[in-house]
């Protein structure tokens, strides 16, 4: 590590709240799949920031959107109406389906925004007695920072010591939809899960899961809402993950890649009968929906359209998915190989996968990011060419079989 790389490290370590510790790579420039640290070194980005850049580093179209609107008009507060939501909302509704939005800003105020939605439709639409409303969740999902959301978590690294804990959220197994059905009381307001969870690893449930849950929430008047704030946009090689089984929720939690990764915009998408619980002044945030959040928003949907980064997504996933499996197949050391889209995962069968990020942004010149000690996620941009993309299968393929 240059003087110049620790430096910077120290002045952060100094200066900053230790939530994080972040590999040893200090960062300057992005362009497309690739980053450059400080010292010139350049990464294929396989993390994406977690799939907030599915569209690559600085795509030109979404910065080009950013500036322009920097230029003219950046916040008014929704005190007054601006010339830049309408359209994006317009969009939202062709995109998704849905013909109601709601605009934040993180996909945690996303996921708080549906799990409100759930608990006043259930008082005010479904009569539930007030302040008894259940939400069923997930184990091992991941939902977010905020106190709601580390309420709805099970992993102690989330929620230790944060209590104590937002009532009325029920944890069962995820893929389990029998879990549900068992959970499901006259006071469940609604369902609420990633349609793959991400954190957790790449967890794909079992199929026909996601359309049971869409059955069982549609027989027993109960909300169903996926929070894609990480697979949807592309990430799975569907616009949304839930079309991989044709279950359409009734809310929609979206982030990340809404930014095109250079401004935060996120989304709760939804039909009328149940947005229309929030009336005004129920709910909002200063920055929800502001004309440069809105401007960056098109620009991002409109590259994902325009570039067809969901079949690419869907292509080059199915390519490097199968590359994976056949070149792992025999290294004892690897349990398992999953993904869907250029959503992709290799879980270890010991905790080994934090040395090989390590080992792949050192020797491999590529950025992943472990997870609960056994697995090692790769998700880079959808934009990432396909030569550059096999290579950092390969180089993954290399990293694992040398820890083995
Ligand atoms: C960090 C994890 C991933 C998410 C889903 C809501 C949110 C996230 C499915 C909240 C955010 C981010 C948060 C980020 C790291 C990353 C992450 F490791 F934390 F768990 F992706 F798996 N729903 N996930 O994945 O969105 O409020 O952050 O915009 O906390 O460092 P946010």
């Amino acid at each position: 590590m240059t003087t110049r790389s620790a430096a910077l490290i120290a002045e952060a370590d100094a200066y900053g709240a230790h939530n994080y510790a972040p590999l040893p790579v200090v960062l300057s420039r992005g362009e497309g799949c690739f980053v450059w640290d400080v010292d010139g070194t350049r990464y294929l980005d396989a993390l994406s920031a977690y799939s907030a850049l599915n569209q690559g580093h600085r795509h030109p179209r979404i910065v080009a959107a950013l500036l322009e609107q920097a230029q003219t008009l950046t916040l008014t507060s929704r005190a007054f109406h601006n010339d830049r939501m309408g359209p994006l909302l317009h969009r939202l509704a062709e995109v998704t389906g849905f013909p109601v939005a709601l605009l934040m800003n993180t996909g945690v105020e996303a996921v708080e925004t549906a799990f409100k939605a759930m608990r006043r439709w259930a008082y005010e639409k479904k009569g539930v007695p007030d302040g008894k409303a259940e939400v069923i969740v997930a184990e091992h999902n991941f939902h977010g920072r905020t106190i709601a959301a580390v309420s709805m978590s099970s992993d102690p690294g989330s929620f230790g010591h944060y209590g104590p804990f937002v009532p009325g959220i029920v944890k069962v197994p995820f893929g389990d939809a029998a879990a549900v059905e068992r959970a499901l009381t006259p006071n469940t307001a609604g369902v609420l899960v990633e349609p793959i969870q991400g954190e957790a690893g790449v967890i794909i449930p079992p199929a026909g899961y996601l359309s049971r849950l869409r059955a069982l929430c549609s027989e027993r008047n109960v909300l169903l809402a996926f929070d894609e704030v990480q697979t949807g946009l592309g990430r799975t090689g569907k616009w949304f993950a839930w079309q991989h089984e044709d279950a359409r929720p009734d809310l929609l939690c979206l982030g990340k890649a809404l930014s095109g990764g250079v401004y935060p915009v996120s989304a709760v998408c939804g039909p009328r009968e149940v947005m229309e619980v929030f009336t005004p002044g129920s709910h909002g945030s200063t920055y929800g929906g502001n004309p440069l959040a809105a401007a960056v928003g098109l620009a991002a949907l409109a590259v994902l359209e325009e570039e067809k980064l969901v079949e690419r997504s869907a292509t080059l996933g199915a390519l490097a998915l199968g590359r994976l499996r056949e070149k792992l197949a025999s290294v004892p050391l690897v349990k398992e190989v999953r993904g869907r889209g250029l959503m992709l995962a290799v879980e270890l069968t010991k905790p080994l996968a934090h040395e090989a990020a390590v080992r792949l942004a050192r020797d491999e010149r590529v950025l992943c990011k472990d997870t609960h000690g056994v697995t090692l996620r790769f998700l880079p941009p959808l934009v990432t060419p396909e030569a550059v993309l096999l290579d950092g299968i390969d180089a993954l393929v290399r990293v694992v079989r040398g820890l083995a």
